[in-house]
């Protein structure tokens, strides 16, 4: 089995990557500083790397554009989980820009490529990667398209996104950072759950509780021994790509306590783990939607442009709502009578 290196990118990226690893020791016996509690039970080791001493070290890497959310984490218990290297961060942050998140990276960019090569290195095998990030954030859109790029190129093997959704009263720019983030989802990643944050704001109390939820699934996807992430072909036409990738657009939901399972959606594929069940139906395309309309509402106007623009082109703004009203196109014919948004 290939081993899986785990990216957190961006503040909303690193709490759902710091819940992840807490649970995931708790779950394998492990204490918080990855010492084995169990020297009988091995933790996965597609996860964690065995060092000396029965200690376990998580295959990870935490990137943010600005100190204060990895200092939260250095501050707890988890500090001493990963090791000083696997933090990597910038000072200024991005203002919320996807374009500063994606192509002014001078302080990270080669600290991160770096990282990556030797969280690589380590492996028995190309790894394959896994991306936890919002897509209302700079960081989290932007950063995160830069690193999907470098992993296509370099290493051309399976990425999946566990990409947050914003919720309808996140930042004003939002639905801009969403959309171009999007355009790489829909071109370099092999599977994306959508997490859609609004609808969970509405059934769950509590940012902490969400990552928990969200913790869950992903832990029960990732324990897992299934070769589900789909593989990456790089001789694949962009057409043959294009419908894979919306294929591979899951939507998680725990069969237990799914907010979303009486819409009615048509389901186009589904997979089983445990507790969790990831359907991909029309309905996670009502979500994107909500903020694809935001978006081509904003761009007309060029509402925000100005400021939002910093170190891009903007004829990236039309290439990605182009790519993503044709990635929800073919969920619309998926899907038939059941995408209608509010
Ligand atoms: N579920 C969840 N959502 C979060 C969390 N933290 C932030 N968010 C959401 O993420 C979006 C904001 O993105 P952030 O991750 O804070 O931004 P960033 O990636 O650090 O990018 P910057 O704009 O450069 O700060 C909003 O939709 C927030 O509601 C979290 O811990 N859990
Ligand atoms: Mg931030």
């Amino acid at each position: 089995m290939h081993e899986i290196v785990t990216i957190s990118i961006g503040e909303c990226g690193i709490n759902i990557g710091a819940q992840f690893w807490r649970d995931l020791c708790i779950q394998s016996d492990l204490s918080a500083s990855g010492h084995s509690l169990d020297p009988i039970f091995s933790p996965p080791f597609h996860l964690f790397e065995e060092q000396l001493s029965s200690r376990f070290v998580p295959r990870t890497i935490l990137l943010d554009s600005q100190p204060s959310a990895l200092d939260n984490i250095r501050s707890t218990d988890l500090g001493f989980l990963f090791p000083p290297n696997a933090f990597i961060s910038g000072n200024d942050g991005t203002g919320s820009a996807f374009g500063v998140g994606c192509y002014d990276l001078d302080l990270i960019q080669e600290p991160l490529q770096n990282q990556i090569r030797v969280q690589a290195e380590k492996c028995n095998q190309t790894p394959n990667f896994n991306i936890f990030h919002s897509l209302g954030g700079g960081t989290g859109s932007g950063t995160t398209s830069f690193v999907l790029m470098h992993l296509s190129d370099e290493y051309q093997t399976s990425v999946f996104n566990c990409s947050v959704l914003p919720e309808p009263d996140a930042c004003v720019v939002s639905p801009y950072n969403c959309i171009l983030g999007f355009n790489y989802l829909i071109q370099c990643s092999n599977a994306v759950q959508c997490i859609d944050n609004g609808n969970l704001m509405g059934q769950i109390k509590g940012v902490r509780e969400i990552n928990q939820y969200i913790s869950s699934q992903l832990i029960d996807m990732f324990k897992t021994e299934k070769q589900w992430i789909p593989k990456y072909d790089k001789n694949a036409e962009y057409d043959q790509r294009h419908f894979y990738h919306s294929e591979a657009m899951w939507k998680g939901e725990n069969v237990t306590s799914c907010p979303f399972s009486d819409t009615g959606a048509k389901v186009i594929h589904e997979i089983e783990f445990g507790s969790t069940t990831l359907y991909n139906s029309a309905e996670v395309a009502r979500s994107i939607q909500q903020q694809l309309d935001r978006f081509d509402l904003m761009y007309k106007r060029r509402a925000y442009v100005y400021g939002h623009s910093r170190c891009m082109d903007e004829c990236e703004y039309v290439e990605a709502s182009e790519r993503v009203h044709e990635l929800l196109e073919i969920y619309e014919n998926n899907g038939k009578n059941t995408l209608t948004t509010d």
